[in-house]
């Protein structure tokens, strides 16, 4: 008997096979979206592919599945399936971090980073810092938040985490083991008091959504179901009291902002109707144009209804890494924030110039809101209006580059201190 397997071993080394062939191999279970109609899709029929359904999405007529990779073909024919889409993957959009930026051990004294200053925050906080008595809501998708750092806990209302398809609000599960989203999260809402940083619009609320693992990356279907969760909010129901208005409504608790420093080159189709959904409830979304250098930005930022941002540095200059065609740009080169373990970092990215956008957003939102009781519509990319967000962006921006917008600037570098006057004007 041992000479046989002696010999059988011989045959294999000599055919170049030095695997041990495995009993029954299982074959490998991929993750993928079905596009739906739910009056004839039944789960069983997943379960009797050997897979299951990981969340069944409820304001777009979708779910994501696993299923055996061999099972793929037949789930396209299941009743009630109408379209099959593989889960990409997405990344942080951060360069490296900068020398200078070391944790520091103890709590040092605030200092405004400069791009809150190149934004021109600190002169809107004697109108508006963001607070506007828990309506105001900045969601930031992204790795999750140190949410007891003590420059911006207290601004922390809600933290959720989406990472492979599982809904949990457990703070161990939101807690960010990157630091990007940590770094992001300073930016927009940073305390103003004697410590630290402090951000864009230093009170306002945040809604910390995980979407991204420790690596900094994560899939298109947990992003889609950050956005969802970002627009039902933590009392889990878009629209509570019926009356169609969801973003701006005290009513409600879906955030007004979403704002996603990450991307990734793939085009979805649920990624994008779930963002439509977003849009369409009245919540200005905001994202990262990309560090590629590229000619355009990297989805999301390329949907039409998202704010692709691209970033500058302290002499106003265009970042080599930053995507082009942004619709708006903001410093995200050597920026100082909050970092996890209580620290504070300086990072480099369009990610890092994406929260300055946010946060200003959350202060036009915050100042409308607190004079008018209503918030402004979202606008589009060629608005040039006062009576909406993005037309606000665009005719208060710093015009640089060649007059009106161009490839590397878009409409310029966004100015808290002209948008909020547009909003109350
Ligand atoms: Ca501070
Ligand atoms: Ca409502
Ligand atoms: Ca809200």
């Amino acid at each position: 008997m041992r000479k046989y397997i002696a010999v059988a071993l011989a045959i294999a080394m000599f055919a170049g096979l030095f695997v041990v062939p495995t009993m029954a191999e299982r074959p490998e279970m991929v993750r993928v979206v079905v596009h739906i109609d739910r009056s004839s899709f039944n789960p069983a029929g997943v379960l009797n592919l050997g897979g299951h359904v990981v969340y069944q999405f409820r304001l777009i007529d979708a779910a994501v599945v696993e299923v055996p990779s061999t099972a793929v073909g037949r789930l396209k024919r299941l009743p009630g399936v109408e379209k099959v889409e593989f889960d990409h993957q997405a990344v942080i959009l951060k360069g490296k971090p900068s020398g200078a930026g070391k944790p520091k051990p103890s709590q040092p004294p605030q200092e405004v980073p400069w791009g809150i200053e190149r934004v021109k925050a600190p002169s809107v906080w004697s109108t508006t810092d963001g607070s506007s008595n828990g309506v105001i809501q900045v969601a930031i998708l992204d790795t999750g938040i140190d949410y007891d750092h003590p420059d911006l806990a207290a601004n922390l209302a809600w933290g959720v985490s989406t990472l492979r398809g599982r809904v949990s609000t457990k703070p161990k599960d939101y807690r960010d083991q990157n630091g990007h989203g940590t770094h992001v999260a300073g930016t927009i809402a940073a305390l103003n008091n004697d410590i630290g940083v402090v951000g864009v619009a230093p009170g306002v609320q945040i809604y910390a959504i995980r979407v991204l693992d420790a690596s900094g990356r994560g899939s298109y279907s947990d992003i889609a179901i950050g956005i969802e969760q970002a627009i039902l909010g933590p009392d889990g129901v878009a629209d509570k009291d019926g009356d169609g208005i969801i973003a701006g409504d005290p009513d409600d608790d879906a955030a007004e902002v979403i704002s996603m420093s990450l991307g990734g080159s793939a085009d979805d189709s649920y990624l994008h109707d779930m963002i439509i959904q977003a849009y369409n409830a009245g919540i200005v979304i905001v994202a990262a144009s990309g560090n590629e250098g590229a000619s355009s930005p990297s989805y999301p930022a390329a949907y039409p209804e998202v704010i692709a941002v691209g970033a500058s540095d302290i002499n106003d200059n265009i970042a080599s890494f930053s995507n082009r065609q942004p619709e708006v740009s903001a410093p995200g080169v050597d920026v100082l924030s909050t970092y996890p373990d209580d620290t504070y970092k300086t990072l480099s990215g369009t990610s890092m110039a994406t929260p300055h956008v946010s946060g200003v957003v959350a202060l036009i939102q915050a100042a409308h809101f607190n004079k008018y009781g209503t918030i402004l519509p979202v606008g589009t990319f060629d608005d040039m209006s006062k009576n909406t967000v993005r037309g606000i962006l665009h005719i208060t921006a710093d015009d640089l580059g060649s007059p009106g917008w161009d490839v590397d600037y878009g409409y310029g570098i966004v100015r808290a201190d002209l948008a909020v006057q547009a909003a109350l004007g």
